[in-house]
C-alpha cells in the first residue's frame, strides 16, 4: 500500500480492490471523467488493516478516496463517496429536491439492503466451508427479494430514477453478482433488461476492469481470512 501523502499525478487516489462496493467508485470516476490512482489494496497481506490505512479509515475497509485537488480530502464510505463525486463533476445526481432525494433513496436502498444481503449471501454459500443452510436461505432469500424490488421498479423505464444515476451504479455493482451469490434472477425481465443496459456502457466496462474480479480459490481463501478477523 502506498502511504496516503504525497502528490500524484491525479486529483483523486483511490484505494481500493476487484470487489463491488469497490467498482461503484472506479465506475463512477470513469463516469465522469475525473482522473485517478488506483492504489490496490491487497486483502491476503491484510493492508486494509494497517494503521496507514486505518488512519484514512477506521473502519478497515476499502473503498476510500484521497482528493488530492481539495487539500488531500480523505472519505471513506462508498454511497457517500458518490455524493461526493456526483456534486463536484455536477453529473449522475439532479439538483431538483425531490429527484435528488429519490437518488439518495434508492443508494441507500443498495448500502442498507442490498450490499449487505447479498454480501453475506456470498459469506455464507460460497465462503464458508461449513455450509449453514438456514443462513445460505435467508440471505439468498433476501437478496432476491431486493432484486425484485428492483425489478418492479424497473418496470416501464431504463433506470431507477428518472435519469441514469449514481443510484443506478451502486445498485448495478452488487446486482450483477447475482451469480456468485448463487440467486437466481430467472423472471425478473425488467433488472434483467437492465443489467445488460448498465453493463454496456463503456465507463462501466473500464471501471469494472479497476481491478478486474477473477473468481479463483486464492479470493476464496482471502475472503476467509477476512471473515474470521
Ligand atoms: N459500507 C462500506 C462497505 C465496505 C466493504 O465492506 N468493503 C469490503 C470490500 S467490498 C472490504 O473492504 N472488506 C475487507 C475486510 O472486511 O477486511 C462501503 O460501502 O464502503
Amino acid at each position: 500500500m502506498t502511504a496516503p501523502k504525497g502528490a500524484s499525478r491525479t486529483p483523486i487516489d483511490l484505494y481500493t480492490a476487484a470487489t463491488p462496493n469497490g467498482h461503484k467508485v472506479s465506475i463512477m470516476l470513469e463516469e465522469i471523467g475525473m482522473p485517478y490512482t488506483v492504489r490496490l489494496i491487497d486483502f491476503g497481506r491484510r493492508e486494509q488493516k494497517t494503521p496507514q490505512f486505518l488512519a484514512m479509515n477506521p473502519n478497515g475497509r476499502i473503498p476510500v478516496i484521497v482528493d488530492r485537488a481539495n487539500g488531500d480530502y480523505v472519505m471513506f464510505e462508498s454511497g457517500a463517496i458518490l455524493m461526493y463525486l456526483a456534486e463536484l463533476s455536477g453529473q449522475l445526481m439532479p439538483t431538483e429536491q425531490k429527484a435528488r432525494y429519490r437518488v439518495v433513496q434508492w443508494l441507500m436502498f443498495q448500502m442498507s439492503g442490498l450490499g449487505p444481503m447479498m454480501g453475506q449471501a456470498n459469506v455464507f454459500y460460497r465462503y464458508f466451508e461449513e455450509k449453514i443452510q438456514p443462513a445460505i436461505d435467508r440471505y439468498q432469500h433476501e437478496g432476491k427479494r431486493l432484486l425484485t424490488v428492483l425489478d418492479g421498479q424497473l418496470a416501464g423505464r431504463d433506470y431507477l430514477c428518472d435519469e441514469y444515476s449514481i443510484a443506478d451504479i451502486a445498485n448495478w455493482c452488487w446486482a450483477a453478482g447475482h451469480e456468485w451469490s448463487g440467486i437466481d434472477i430467472s423472471g425478473l425481465d425488467n433488472l434483467k433488461a437492465w443489467l445488460a443496459r448498465i453493463g454496456a456502457r463503456p465507463a462501466v466496462q473500464r471501471g469494472r476492469q479497476q481491478p478486474a474480479f477473477v473468481p479463483r480459490k486464492e479470493i476464496i481463501d482471502e475472503a476467509k481470512s477476512m471473515i474470521m478477523h
